[in-house]
C-alpha cells in the first residue's frame, strides 16, 4: 500500500457543525462545542473528520452558500477556535477534511457583488450571465431547489445562473482566474493544517457548452442536471487542481473525495484511479437513488426498497472500482434521511432475540456498510442508531429544499397535508436534528432553544445511554471500526456478493465474502424479523465468529436483523 493511501484503513466521521454541539446556548452548534466532544470521536475510533461548511455565510443553505472562504462564520466561532479543533483532533490521530463548496458562492460573496455591479466589471465573467430569450429565462432549467435556475438582475439587465438557490450563483470555471482564486484559497487551508477536502457537487463545475435545454419533467421545466452535469472539462479541472494545489506539498498526504451526484461507474473509476491523480474517491448516488422518485423527490409514489436492489447495486460498484479505483461507502449524510428508518426496521418493539428492532437493524446496516471494500463514512448520530423525526407541521421544517418545494405547490393550489407523507420520509432535516448526547431536555446539544427541534426519541436514543454499554449500537460501530484496523482482509480483500442463492428459502439473507492472502472473511446478515438458517455454502468449515451484533452469536442461525463476520483460512478448507 502506498503511503498516500492512508485513508484505506480509516473510517471517516461527518460532522454537521450546526447540529453537533452548542457551547454558548444560542441553539446553534459551533466549533467550541465540537472541541468539547472530540473524545467521542476518539472512543469510536475514527481516523478522519469531515466537517460540513463553517465559513462565513448568510446560511441560506446552512453554509453551502459561502460569502468569505477565509473567515469562520461568527455563529460557529473564530479561526483560533478552528486551529484549536484541528490541534485537538491531530492530538488524537484524527485528521480533518474541510467541505469545499466551489461550484457556487453566496450572492453576498464580494466576487459576486463585483460581478453583478456592471456588465464591464472585471469580475463579470467569474459567474454565468446570459441574455433572456423571448423575454424569458435563457433556457428551461429547473433548479435543485425548485423554480428556474436563472435570476434576473435588474441593474445590468441580464440573468445569472444558479443550479441551487438564487443565493448560490454558479462560478464560471471556464475562466482561469476563477480557478486560480479557488486553488489559492485551498492552499491557504492546507497551510493551516487541514488534511484534505470533500468537494461539494464537483462534477457540476464543468457545464455542457451552450447550456442546452434539459428533458422536461413533471413541473414543466427541464432537468438542469441531465443537461449540464459532468461537462467536458470535469476531469481536466480535477487534474489541474491536483497539480496546482495538492502537488505543492510533496511531503504531505491528503484525502480528497468528490461529491458527484449522477456519476456512473466509468467516470467514477477515472476520478479515483491513482494513475490519473484526480481525487482519491467519489460519493456516488446510485444506491441512495434506488428508492427515490426521479422526477419528484418528495412524491409519495416511489420505487419500493428491496435488499436485492441495494445489495446488487453496492456489489456492482465494488466490481466497477475493482483493484484500481476506490469506493467511498456511505448510507447517510446531511442530505439523506436516517438509514435505520429508510432501509431498516425502526420499530421500538423489543425483539425476541433482545434489543429493539431499530437497534438490531441499525447494527445490521452498520455491518453491511463496513463489510464492503472502500472507506466507510459515518454521519453524526448514525453510530447511535438515530431515526427519522415524526414530522407533522410545516413550521417544523428548516430546509429550503422543503420550504421552496411546498411554496411552489401551494401557489398552484395544493395543500401541505397532502405533501406531508412524501416529505416526511426523505427530507434532509431528518439528518439535521440535533445530535443526541443525552436524554435531558435539549438532548445535551444545547441549553438554549435549538434552531431545529430535537427528535423526541432523544429521550432513549442518546450517547450517554450507549457509550461503554455492551450491546449498544455505538459499541457495535466501535467494534467494526476496530476490526478494520486489525484486519487486512477487511481493508484489502477482494469482494464477492454470495446472496441471493437461487434456492435459498430466505430472500432477506445477505452474504458477502472478502478474501486476502489466504484469509477469508464472510459477512452474513438477516434483513428481516424471522430467524433464518444460514445455508451451508456460506458457512466455511472451520470458520469462527470474529464479530457479531448479538453478544452470543451462533451464525448457523441468524436471528431477526442479526449480523456476523466469520473468519476462515482458505488453505485449511476441506470442502
Ligand atoms: O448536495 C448536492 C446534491 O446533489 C444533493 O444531495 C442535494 O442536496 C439533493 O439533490 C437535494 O435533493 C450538496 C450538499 O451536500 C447540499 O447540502 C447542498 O445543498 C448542495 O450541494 C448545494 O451546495
Ligand atoms: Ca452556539
Amino acid at each position: 500500500m502506498g503511503k498516500n493511501q492512508w485513508w484505506r484503513d480509516q473510517v471517516v466521521y461527518q460532522i454537521y457543525p450546526r447540529s453537533f454541539a452548542d457551547s454558548n446556548g444560542d441553539g446553534i452548534g459551533d466549533l467550541r462545542g465540537t472541541i468539547d466532544h472530540v473524545d467521542h470521536l476518539a472512543q469510536l475510533g475514527v481516523g478522519v473528520v469531515w466537517l460540513s461548511p463553517i465559513c462565513a455565510s448568510p446560511q441560506d443553505d446552512n453554509g453551502y452558500d459561502i460569502s468569505n472562504y477565509q473567515q469562520i462564520d461568527p455563529m460557529f466561532g473564530t479561526l483560533e477556535d478552528f486551529d484549536e479543533l484541528v490541534a485537538a483532533l491531530h492530538a488524537r490521530d484524527i485528521r480533518l477534511v474541510m467541505d469545499l463548496v466551489v461550484n457556487h458562492t453566496s450572492d453576498e460573496h464580494e466576487w459576486f457583488i463585483e460581478s453583478a455591479s456592471a456588465k464591464d466589471s472585471p469580475k463579470r465573467d467569474w459567474y454565468i450571465w446570459r441574455e433572456g430569450k423571448d423575454g424569458k429565462e435563457p433556457n428551461n432549467w429547473e433548479s435543485f431547489f425548485s423554480g428556474p435556475t436563472w435570476e434576473w438582475n435588474e441593474a445590468t439587465q441580464q440573468y445569472y445562473l444558479h443550479l441551487f438557490s438564487k443565493k448560490q450563483p454558479d462560478l464560471n470555471w471556464e475562466n482561469p482566474e476563477v480557478r486560480q482564486a479557488v486553488y489559492a484559497m485551498m492552499r491557504w487551508w492546507l497551510e493551516r493544517g487541514v488534511d484534505g477536502f470533500r468537494m461539494d457537487v464537483i462534477n457540476l463545475i464543468s457545464k455542457v457548452p451552450g447550456l442546452p435545454d434539459g428533458p422536461v419533467g413533471p413541473t414543466g421545466r427541464g432537468s438542469c442536471f441531465d443537461a449540464c452535469a459532468n461537462g467536458p472539462r470535469f476531469h481536466e479541472f480535477l487534474a489541474e487542481m491536483r497539480r496546482e494545489v495538492f502537488d505543492a506539498y510533496p511531503d504531505r498526504t491528503f484525502l480528497t473525495v468528490g461529491e458527484t451526484p449522477g456519476i456512473g461507474i466509468d467516470d467514477a473509476l477515472k476520478c479515483s484511479d491513482p494513475a490519473r491523480g484526480e481525487v482519491d474517491m467519489v460519493f456516488q448516488f446510485e444506491h441512495v437513488g434506488l428508492d427515490n422518485n426521479p422526477g419528484d423527490k418528495f412524491a409519495i409514489d416511489r420505487p419500493e426498497h428491496t435488499l436485492t436492489n441495494l445489495a446488487g447495486n453496492l456489489a456492482a460498484w465494488q466490481e466497477g472500482m475493482d483493484e484500481r479505483g476506490w469506493n467511498s461507502l456511505y448510507f447517510e449524510n446531511h442530505d439523506q434521511p436516517r438509514s435505520v428508518s429508510r432501509w431498516g426496521d425502526d420499530s421500538e418493539e423489543i425483539s425476541p432475540a433482545g434489543g429493539t428492532w431499530r437497534e438490531r437493524s441499525a447494527k445490521a446496516l452498520a455491518g453491511m456498510l463496513h463489510a464492503h471494500r472502500g472507506t466507510p463514512y459515518v454521519y453524526q448520530g448514525q453510530e447511535l442508531g438515530m431515526n427519522n423525526t415524526p414530522w407533522q407541521r410545516l413550521s417544523e421544517f428548516r430546509d429550503l429544499e422543503v420550504l421552496n418545494y411546498v411554496a411552489v405547490r401551494q401557489a398552484e393550489g395544493k395543500v401541505f397535508d397532502d405533501m406531508l407523507a412524501g416529505i416526511a420520509r426523505v427530507n434532509r432535516d431528518n439528518a439535521r436534528t440535533p445530535m443526541q448526547w443525552s436524554g435531558e431536555p435539549g438532548a445535551g446539544f444545547s441549553t438554549g432553544e435549538p434552531w431545529i427541534a430535537v427528535n423526541p426519541a432523544a429521550a432513549y436514543i442518546n450517547a450517554a445511554a450507549q457509550v461503554g454499554k455492551p450491546g449498544s449500537v455505538f459499541e457495535f460501530y466501535r467494534a467494526l471500526i476496530a476490526l478494520r484496523r486489525e484486519n487486512p482482509v477487511l481493508v484489502h480483500g477482494d469482494f464477492e456478493l454470495l446472496s441471493p442463492l437461487a434456492d435459498c428459502a430466505h430472500p432477506d439473507l445477505w452474504a458477502v465474502r472478502r478474501m486476502f492472502d489466504g484469509e477469508s472473511l464472510t459477512a452474513l446478515a438477516n434483513f428481516s424479523r424471522e430467524d433464518a438458517e444460514v445455508p451451508s455454502e456460506w458457512w466455511p468449515q472451520g470458520a469462527s465468529v470474529v464479530l457479531g451484533s448479538d453478544l452470543d452469536a451462533d451464525a448457523r442461525v441468524l436471528r431477526g436483523w442479526e449480523f456476523v463476520f466469520l473468519s476462515h483460512r482458505a488453505d485449511r478448507a476441506t470442502g
